[in-house]
């Protein structure tokens, strides 16, 4: 490698023009207005869903594990997004990043299709651009891969079964999810309607509302507080978001309803140890997300170093994780099924994620 770049702090890019940026963000500056751009530097760009999400965090935390594992001084990575989800908030980011000359992007895009175009042009340009975190059902041809946490297939079952358990499958619940367009809750929300239509053992449950937080925990917290006021028989809500399952643990909590209302979902151990040690929440669920940017980096340097490419089939090892294959279907499955965590186990993740 001729020169050394690199780029492993937690850098929040707040502009699309790359110029505002925090810490050692700023030698990124100094190498693009230098214009000695060095090919031989594997480049990646992880773009999450907003910027401000923990959980995307802890995600990005798993790039800088592989890439300190593989050598420093072969990487440049750049963690930049948008400060809110909607459905197009990404394309500018997506196309700084291929003006930079990045090799691969990786997004959790904040919608099945409005990034169709950006991505076709960003591979046109011959950036690989991988999703992450979930797929985008429906556009797959417009990205060469999807790394994926667990098969989403098993995620709506699992999660409505968790709900039923705590309520003893019976009566009112709700569902807290993030932004109306996010194609990873779309897809969850879909598989609990048709497993609570069709599987009788559901028939004594019924879901009264489905309310957005867009990933905010101040309009999660408003939406939670809403459905307190208008179901008083609430029995439950199942946030599979991180954030929104944290905001409604914190209004059940000072409302002085938990172990009426039951709140369970998708969150993060750290920040759901409280709730669990105080009652709020008895059990939820969440997969590895270091992991996935964990797998991205590995892949992305098999690549890089000509022994692989993202076909299905095509198969690539990721350090202590192992080997991995592409599905047919473009994805890589992180895990196959989300984990669980309650009182019993809590404290030995809520210090990794
Ligand atoms: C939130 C985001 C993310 C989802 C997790 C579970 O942080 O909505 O997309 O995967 O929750």
């Amino acid at each position: 490698m001729r020169r050394i770049l690199i780029m492993l702090s937690l850098i929040a890019m707040i502009s699309v023009s790359l110029a505002a940026c925090a810490g050692r963000g700023a030698e990124r500056d100094d190498a693009a207005q230098s214009g000695t751009e060095d090919d031989e530097i594997v480049r990646i760009y992880f773009i999450p869903k907003n910027l401000g999400n923990p959980y995307f965090q802890a995600l990005s935390s798993g790039f800088y594990d592989a890439i300190s594992e593989l050598g420093e001084e072969h990487f440049e990575y750049i963690y930049t997004g948008p400060e809110t989800a909607e459905a197009t908030s990404q394309s500018t980011y997506v196309r700084a990043a291929v003006e930079a000359k990045a090799d691969a992007i990786f997004i959790a895009a904040n919608s099945n299709d409005a990034l169709n175009d950006v991505f076709d042009e960003a591979r046109a340009a011959g950036v690989r651009v991988y999703s992450i975190n979930q797929d985008i059902p429906g556009s797959e041809a417009h990205r060469d891969a999807a790394i994926m946490p667990v098969n989403f297939d098993t995620v709506g079952a699992a999660q409505l079964k968790l709900m039923a358990e705590q309520i003893d499958y019976e009566g009112r619940f709700a569902i807290l999810s993030a932004t109306a367009d996010a194609p990873d809750q779309n897809f969850w929300i879909a598989s609990m309607q048709a497993e609570l239509a069709n599987n009788p053992a559901y028939a004594r449950m019924e879901l009264v509302a489905l309310v957005y937080g867009d990933d905010q925990a101040e309009k999660s917290a408003a939406e939670m507080e809403a459905l307190l006021a208008e179901y008083p028989d609430l029995k439950g809500v199942i946030a599979p978001t991180t954030i929104g399952i944290a905001a409604a643990c914190r209004v059940v909590q000072s409302a002085g309803a938990a172990g009426r209302v039951k709140v369970t979902g998708l969150g993060l151990p750290s920040e759901m140890a409280e709730f669990v040690k105080a009652g709020v929440c008895e059990s939820f669920q969440l997969w590895n997300p270091p992991y996935e940017g964990y797998i991205g980096a590995y892949m992305v340097w098999a690549e890089a170093n000509g022994v692989f490419s993202p076909d299905p089939g095509a198969k690539f090892s990721a350090g202590k994780l192992g080997e991995y294959t592409v599905l047919p279907n473009g994805q890589i499955l992180t895990l196959e099924m989300p984990m669980q965590y309650d009182a019993s186990n809590i404290d030995m993740y809520a210090v990794l994620f």
